[in-house]
């Protein structure tokens, strides 16, 4: 199955540790790294704390979502995640974005990750190593684009 794969840090040295996170999901266990968009320098969306960095992974993996799922947090553990409260600065976060065309809601695991189509922090990268790609129940994630046009983000070098 393809997956995308958000990934966002704010807290240390957040391009470093969005670095390493790729890094983490190319040696993954049952997946394997298809591909990795540029990193974005974001301003917090409904967060708080220094601007983000962002970036989009897209990996072909056997793992089935939940598994997949407890993997990410296993990496944002290994970068010494804390959670005091929801949208809090952290040192890394990772989304499962897009599991195929599968809709997937339970009480961990929401996929599409039912805010991406809203943030410019997710598209522009989705959008730079999937151009086409549609998101399953809302159609080409490129169509959401005019919608998040003031959101900040810039391109790093
Ligand atoms: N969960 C449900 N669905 C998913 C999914 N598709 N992927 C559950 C990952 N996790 C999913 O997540 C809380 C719970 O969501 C998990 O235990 C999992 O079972 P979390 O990572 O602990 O909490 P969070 O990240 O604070 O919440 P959430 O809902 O992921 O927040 P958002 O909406 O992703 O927002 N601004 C910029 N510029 N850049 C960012 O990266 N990120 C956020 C986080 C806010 N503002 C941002 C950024
Ligand atoms: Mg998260």
């Amino acid at each position: 199955m393809i997956a995308f794969i958000g990934i966002g840090a704010n807290l240390g040295d957040a391009q470093a540790n969005v670095l390493d996170a790729i890094a983490r999901l190319k040696a993954l266990p049952g997946a394997t790294l298809l591909g990795s968009s540029s990193l974005y320098r974001t301003a917090p969306i409904d967060s708080s704390g220094d601007d983000y960095v962002n970036a989009v992974a897209s990996i072909d993996t056997t793992l089935a979502p939940q598994a997949l799922l407890e993997a990410l947090q296993e990496i944002e553990l290994a970068h010494g995640r804390e959670r005091p409260h929801r949208n809090a600065p952290r040192t890394l976060d990772l989304d499962l974005l897009l599991y195929g065309d599968e809709t997937i809601a339970t009480g961990t695991l929401s996929v599409p990750h039912p805010r991406m189509h809203e943030r410019a922090f997710v598209l522009a990268p989705l959008l730079e190593i999937a151009p086409s790609v549609a998101i399953p129940g809302r159609g080409p994630a490129a169509g959401f684009v005019p919608q998040v046009a003031d959101q900040f983000i810039t391109r790093i070098a």
